[in-house]
């Protein structure tokens, strides 16, 4: 019988690594893009199952098309794709540069886009699962969060739209609150990020995401910190 395969953009770090842990520890092969290939290598030297690091940039539309070609190549049609790799600015809109827009626009949207289209025909073969990492922002904006928001909102679009043309696969969208991961310049631990979910955390709401029966899709979850206030 095939390997489950799955495939982790934004695996160098954050959640992405946490994410690589836990399909690891659940028996997928798995192929892991990220900017950092060095990080990814030091990753999959330390999961206990088979591992490929590969470079992806998702701002460039070549580094997909080179991404895709090269899982195709050696580990064949994937079970699992998680679109994890995000960035994200936090400023007034009238501060961004159009380059900054751009460039959010560019990995958390187009990326993700991107990706999934290059997989689809895969997923459907083999009635996979898409789980599109956006935000529990991906529904509320905040001052200073406009971009993001904004970037989250089209890939909770996207994600919606994925689902009803493709009734073969599933997609999920999985909404964290706040993570103590290396995001917008962050480090894990610093100093108020007490309150912050631990990307653990989220993995494992993604563990058990997998292991629903294939009759059951799960749209959207939402987790928050208990710290963090409840917004619907
Ligand atoms: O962030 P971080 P998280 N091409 O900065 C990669 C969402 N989220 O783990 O390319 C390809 O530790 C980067 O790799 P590298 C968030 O929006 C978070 O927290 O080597 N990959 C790294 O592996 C995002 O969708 C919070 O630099 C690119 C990874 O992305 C997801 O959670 C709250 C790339 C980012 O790791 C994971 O973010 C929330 C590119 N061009 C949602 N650019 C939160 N942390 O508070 C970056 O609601 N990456």
């Amino acid at each position: 019988m095939k390997k489950k395969v799955a495939v982790v953009t934004g695996a160098s770090r954050g959640l992405g690594a946490h994410i690589a842990q836990v399909l690891s520890e659940e028996g997928y092969v798995l192929a892991l893009g990220a900017r950092d290939l060095e990080s990814l290598k030091s990753l999959a030297e330390e999961l206990p199952g088979e591992v490929f690091p590969l470079a992806l940039d998702l701002s460039d539309p070549g580094s997909i098309i080179n991404f895709h070609a090269a899982v195709n190549e050696t580990l064949g049609p994937i079970d699992v794709l998680v679109n994890n790799a995000g960035i994200g600015v936090f400023k007034r809109l009238e501060e961004f540069s159009d380059h900054e827009f751009r460039k959010i626009f560019a990995v958390n949207v187009q990326g993700a886009w991107q990706m999934t289209t290059a997989f689809l025909n895969d997923l459907k073969d083999r009635e996979g699962m898409v789980i599109m990492v956006s935000s529990d922002v991906s529904t509320r904006v905040f001052p200073n969060g406009g971009v993001y928001c904004a970037s989250k909102f089209a890939l909770r679009a996207l994600t919606r739209t994925f689902q009803m043309e493709n009734p073969d696969i599933r997609v999920l969208e999985l909404r964290p609150g706040a993570i103590d991961t290396y995001f917008a310049n962050s480090v894990p631990g610093a100093e108020g990020k007490d309150g912050f979910l631990k990307p653990k955390d989220v993995a494992d709401t993604l563990r058990y995401a997998l292991t629903v029966p294939k009759h059951v899709r799960l749209e959207e979850l939402v987790l928050r910190s208990t710290e963090q206030e409840p917004e619907y």
